[in-house]
């Protein structure tokens, strides 16, 4: 299914009055919303390509139906979320879930749908049916030199298709750990880890760079390899300048300061990818904005602060991707509110008087700098992200538009009614 332009524009016009009411008194009461606007519109998020079927949990799965059936289909969905709303021009693949059998013709399909390739992902978490070896006790920390091997093979075959689409980083997510106490000797496993690592960043282009993912737990239950953002830094740091770490929401112990986390690694110069989610517990992988809005605001507060401090472009200087899994909701509905939710952080996060703040900082006036931040966050941004959007061709509220258009029902019709996407 394609969107046609005048579709939207039909849209458009028939809420054009009531969001420019709205617009106009939003935009009255602040400065530089022309500013805002621009920034809003040159913001693209990456979609995965592991979010366009339904999730699951281990207890079970309840698949939806019109999923992708393939790449081709993953490449069509994003296609579809980036027309109406503009925001999510990139898809994030996933090897070996979305092999590209003919990587030119996959890349002129994205182009179609103006899609480029975000961050390739590698998978050494899984066995796959082919492999020789198996990750049941960890990959790049592996203790048999061969499954190490075997890992680095794999990262390189990613980086060979990810050059072939002309994506230009590598995250490397490791579910390598320990469930047990004295199952691993946590130095070895860092320094077999750091050596495979090591092996992985000396096969990447020159334009590229490395994600190291951090997670705190699961599947391992007792320590994890790249557990936090002090061992993803510490990686980092030795493999040298093309290797960054990613930050995904979901990967903390319940109750981390992740604002304060990604304001220190901006100012290493360190920070290199994102993973939006929302999550109650932990890797709950929910849609963004859903349980904690005013976390992400304060994350794209102190991302804003940290990338202007260095002179960063906030489009493209780091890779911001979504990481979900949608369970019980369509999962393009889910994208397009995650999308949604993160543009409206950004937003508020524009807002924020930063000169004043400082200001306050200086004189300890405490009360003074959560009015200041608390403006900027209860401001109700929602006609200014519509009003990017209608600038930049998409629809002023696009889940609406996708209902009325009734995408869902128009895949289902193409693709049928029991369809799985790979994926976790
Ligand atoms: C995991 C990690 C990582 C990985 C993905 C797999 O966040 O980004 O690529 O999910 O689906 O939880
Ligand atoms: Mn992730
Ligand atoms: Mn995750």
């Amino acid at each position: 299914m394609q969107i046609e332009k005048y579709k939207i524009d039909e849209f458009n016009q028939k809420h054009a009055q009531e969001h420019k009411r709205r617009f106009e008194f939003t935009a009255s009461s602040l400065h530089n919303v022309e500013g805002v606007l621009q920034k809003l519109v040159d913001f693209q998020i990456g979609i995965p390509s592991w979010a366009l079927g339904t999730g699951g949990t281990r207890f079970g799965r309840f698949s939806g139906s019109g999923e992708p059936r393939n790449l081709e289909e993953k490449i069509e969905d994003v296609g579809l979320l980036h027309a109406l709303n503009q925001s999510s021009g990139a898809i994030s693949l996933h090897i070996p879930w979305d092999i590209p059998t003919n990587a030119s013709s996959i890349k002129a399909l994205a182009a179609q749908h103006g899609l480029r390739f975000d961050a390739m992902n590698s998978n050494t978490f899984q066995d796959q049916p082919d492999q020789k070896l198996s990750y049941k006790f960890g990959s790049m920390q592996h203790v048999d030199k061969a499954v190490r091997r075997q890992a680095v093979e794999h990262n390189i075959e990613v980086i060979k298709h990810g050059v072939a689409l002309g994506s230009d980083s590598l995250t490397v997510w490791l579910s390598d750990g320990s469930s047990f106490p004295g199952q691993l000797n946590f130095r070895k496993a860092f320094q077999n880890t750091l050596e495979s690592l090591q092996e992985v960043y000396a096969a990447l282009p020159d334009n590229w760079k490395m994600f190291v993912e951090y997670k705190a737990f699961e599947p391992n239950f007792y320590s994890t390899t790249v557990g936090d953002w002090g061992q993803s830094l510490l990686y980092a740091n030795k493999l040298g300048p093309k290797a960054y770490t990613l930050v995904d929401l979901g990967h903390h112990l319940p109750n981390a300061n992740i604002e304060q986390i990604v304001s220190l690694l901006l100012m290493e110069g360190k920070l290199g990818g994102f993973h939006f989610n929302d999550s109650k517990y932990g890797d709950d992988d929910l849609t963004v904005g859903s349980i904690k809005p005013y976390q992400l605001f304060l994350i794209f507060h102190e991302l804003i602060e940290g990338m202007d401090a260095r002179g960063m472009n906030h489009a493209t200087d780091l890779g911001w991707m979504i990481d979900a899994s949608h369970n019980i909701k369509d999962p393009l509905e889910d994208l397009l509110q995650s999308v949604e939710a993160i543009m409206i952080a950004y937003a508020q996060a524009l807002l924020v008087d930063r000169k004043a703040l400082t200001g306050a900082q200086q004189q300890n006036d405490v009360a003074r700098c959560q009015e200041i931040l608390q403006e900027a966050y209860r401001t109700d941004v929602r006609p200014i992200v519509a009003e990017a959007r209608l600038r930049s061709g998409a629809a002023l509220r696009p889940l609406q538009l996708f209902r009325e258009l009734k995408v869902r029902e128009n895949l289902i019709n193409e693709r049928g009614l029991k369809t799985v996407a790979t994926g976790l």
